[in-house]
């Protein structure tokens, strides 16, 4: 790991692409310098006011006391309305092979070409400050800093969305937000306003069901899928469209913690994705996102049995494939979190040259919305100037002026047409790389209204629930029913009984069951088709960036653990030495050996799989700490390892169940892949 981090760094240094060098130029490093105020004067004293006698009233006249305070007063700027909790890196990305055939856009012609990124991933409904692992949608949008300009795909974990017009945004927000009486809950849907939503508003059947599955609680940012959910178009040279839906799918696979693990990291680590996507950069395992595209011909544009305009459906991967084009790579940590991911500000608006539109209504609004959003947050209408939104090549025009400007216009004209300055800025011919809209036609009254092929909610909702795999289905069931039985208005709670018997009868009668309403009388779809792609159950399952607990105890051999440390840095795990002080155990001489952390300090739920090599000594606290790792490492279905010393303080029913090996000397080859499987979803945890 070591040595991959060496390297990273080396990398980092060498690799440094256009927006980094950028970046540089803004980038500010105040060690060793003196101080000074903001208009540089250097400050002699930093710790007293001025006044009138030391014991005397302040005055007004200290300037440095007055910026220090005006200028911390000022230092907040609103939140997200939404994902306002999030965390940003930089990147790349390479594209496989030419697109040219179905987009003119720049940036993916060239295989050799490789274009600057930078991603924010966040959750929905929390705010700021709320815990990571909260049962949400995430956010995953990325800023491609191309040659023509910005292009950025604002997309979410989840391929669909909550309703299917721009303009009940703000009711779904409202009721999924802390309740206007109380501000409870924190960044959590349960509870009774959220859900009322879902009862009324139908179209949100399938988002919910995907809220509720695995893919609201990911383990890792990077082990989560992307989309962009709405329809997008190619356009090529020749000005032919064709629709696209885009995918990230994560190198690691797409993985997800369980709902009891979720809750307990809330509290043991508030920021563990956060902290998660830091360590994997810093340790130069750099997140990887494979880039895809569905395509479909325009002539095809009615040939599926759902509208293509509607964002609450998804184009099954079976019948349209998702075709690998290239991939992004998170290389580069920010330096400043405010300067850099606070202050990023992304809009499906940004689009270049070979991408368009459709007419998706819950797109067209977001068009306005994200703009008008940074205005207020980012106060004014410069935010584009701010280093980590600039494109790559300084933009000309003739906007002017506004809070914050920071482009110092040196031409005397700012109007179209000049003379003055030879009529530049001068536009561009879409040959010469301009603009063009794509030219749909439209023929059409202006109404009010929605197409009936946007009314069916449940057909893709039972395909959803039909997909997956049994260990699936039980959290589907377990997510409704912790939500609802959260939510104190039995009527509500009935009334989402009654949509899901439009779902699937067992779900409903299961929901039913754990929450106290009757059955629903609704008859369930009869969609049958299923799609193997939406189920976790068989993604990559690879050991790199595992977080491996091993507890050490003064009987423990340094031997056996070199050992076993050799064999998982190998595999690219990330190992933890846990013991009940950070001091070196009795018998060890080798520092590197020293705990990493004690019992308190990290948690069987920080962690991806135990291993508990010799220790004779087990007894008191260090064997009750040691029976809690194991027992919330068993509970949560993750792999285990023993030895034999250590075995006795498991009952023989747990020893029996999958996914708990008994060591009984050399077995650390087989650890890595024991631990690969990462869950042994099989396992009777009432056995514990
Ligand atoms: Fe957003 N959304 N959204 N959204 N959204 C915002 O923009 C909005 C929607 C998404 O990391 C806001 O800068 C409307 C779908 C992400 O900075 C705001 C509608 C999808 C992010 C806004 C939607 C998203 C946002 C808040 C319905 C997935 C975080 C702050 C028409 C495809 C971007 C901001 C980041 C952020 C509006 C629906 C994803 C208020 C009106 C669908 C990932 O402008």
């Amino acid at each position: 790991m070591e040595k991959k981090n060496q390297e990273g760094m080396k990398n980092q240094e060498e690799m440094k692409n256009k927006k980094q060098q950028q970046l540089d130029a803004f980038r500010v490093d105040d060690t060793g310098k003196e101080m000074t105020t903001n208009q540089g004067v250097k400050v002699s004293e930093d710790e007293l006011s001025l006044k009138a006698g030391e014991r005397g009233p302040t005055l007004l006249e200290d300037f440095h006391l007055r910026e220090k305070i005006t200028h911390f007063d000022h230092e907040r700027i609103p939140e997200r309305v939404v994902h306002a909790r999030g965390v940003g890196a930089y990147g790349e990305f390479e594209l496989y092979e030419s697109m040219q055939e179905y987009t003119s856009a720049d940036f993916l012609q060239d295989p050799s070409k490789k274009t600057p990124i930078f991603v924010r991933f966040s959750t929905v409904v929390g705010f700021r400050g709320s815990p990571d692992t909260v049962r949400d949608v995430r956010g995953m949008a990325v800023k491609f800093y191309t040659d023509e300009g910005n292009y950025d795909i604002v997309g979410n974990n989840i391929p669909v969305f909550f309703i299917q017009d721009a303009i009940k945004f703000p009711d779904l927000v409202h009721s999924i937000k802390p309740e206007p009486d109380t501000e409870v809950p924190q960044a959590a849907a349960a509870h009774d306003t959220f859900w009322d939503f879902v009862a009324n508003n139908e179209e949100s059947a399938h988002t919910v069901i995907w809220a509720m599955s695995p893919r609201g609680v990911p383990r890792s940012y990077r082990m989560m899928e992307g989309f962009g959910v709405h329809t997008f178009r190619f356009v090529n040279k020749e000005g032919k469209g064709t629709f696209i839906k885009i995918h990230f799918k994560p190198v690691l696979g797409v993985h997800s913690q369980v709902w009891d693990e979720t809750q307990k990291v809330a509290g043991k680590n508030p920021d563990f994705h956060r902290v998660d996507l830091y360590e994997a950069i810093d340790s130069g395992n750099y997140p990887e996102f494979e880039v895809g595209v569905q395509m479909l011909a325009e002539e095809d544009e009615f040939s599926l049995d759902f509208d293509i305009l509607d964002p609450t459906k998804i184009w099954p991967e079976e019948d349209i494939p998702v075709k690998i084009i290239g991939k992004i790579t998170l290389n580069q940590r920010v330096d400043n979190f405010f300067a850099e991911v606070e202050q990023a500000a992304f809009c499906p608006a940004n689009i270049v040259p070979g991408i368009d539109f459709t007419n998706d209504p819950l797109l067209q609004g977001r068009l306005f919305s994200y703009l008008d959003t940074q205005l207020i947050r980012l106060g004014g209408p410069n935010f584009q100037e701010i280093p980590v939104n600039r494109p790559l090549h300084q933009p000309h025009n003739n906007q002017r002026d506004g809070y914050h400007r920071q482009a110092i216009n040196s031409s005397k004209t700012a109007y179209h047409n000049n003379s003055i300055n030879s009529n530049t800025p001068h536009t561009v011919a879409p040959e010469k790389g301009g603009f063009k809209h794509y030219q749909e036609k439209i023929d059409a009254h202006i109404i009010r209204a929605r197409s009936d092929s946007f009314k069916d909610h449940y057909s893709q909702t039972a395909m959803f629930y039909n997909s997956m795999s049994d260990v699936e289905k039980q959290h589907i069931i377990d997510g409704y029913s912790f939500e609802l039985s959260k939510v104190k208005s039995q009527d509500i709670r009935q009334q989402v009984t009654n949509t899901l018997g439009n779902i699937n009868e067992d779900l409903m009668k299961a929901v039913a069951d754990n929450i106290g309403t009757k059955y629903s009388d609704a008859k369930p779809s009869e969609y049958k088709k299923t799609s193997k792609a939406l189920s976790m159950e068989n993604t990559v399952k690879k050991p790199d960036t595992l977080k491996i607990g091993v507890i050490i105890g003064d009987e423990t051999s340094e031997e056996e653990l070199e050992k076993l440390l050799k064999v998982l840095k190998d595999a690219n795990t990330m190992p933890e030495l846990i013991s009940d002080t950070l001091g070196m155990p009795k018998n060890f001489s080798n520092e590197d050996h020293k705990p990493t952390h004690t019992f308190a300090s990290t948690d069987p739920v920080l962690l991806d799989a135990l291993y508990i090599p010799k220790i004779t000594d087990l007894k008191g606290k260090f064997k009750l700490e040691t029976q809690r790792y194991l027992m919330e490492t068993f509970t949560h279905f993750k792999p285990i390892m023993v030895t034999e010393s250590v075995k006795s303080i498991l009952s023989s029913e747990a020893l029996e169940e999958e996914g708990i090996l008994v060591s009984s000397g050399n077995m650390e080859d087989q650890f890595v892949n024991h631990i690969s499987e990462r869950r042994y979803w099989n396992r009777d945890i009432t056995k514990w």
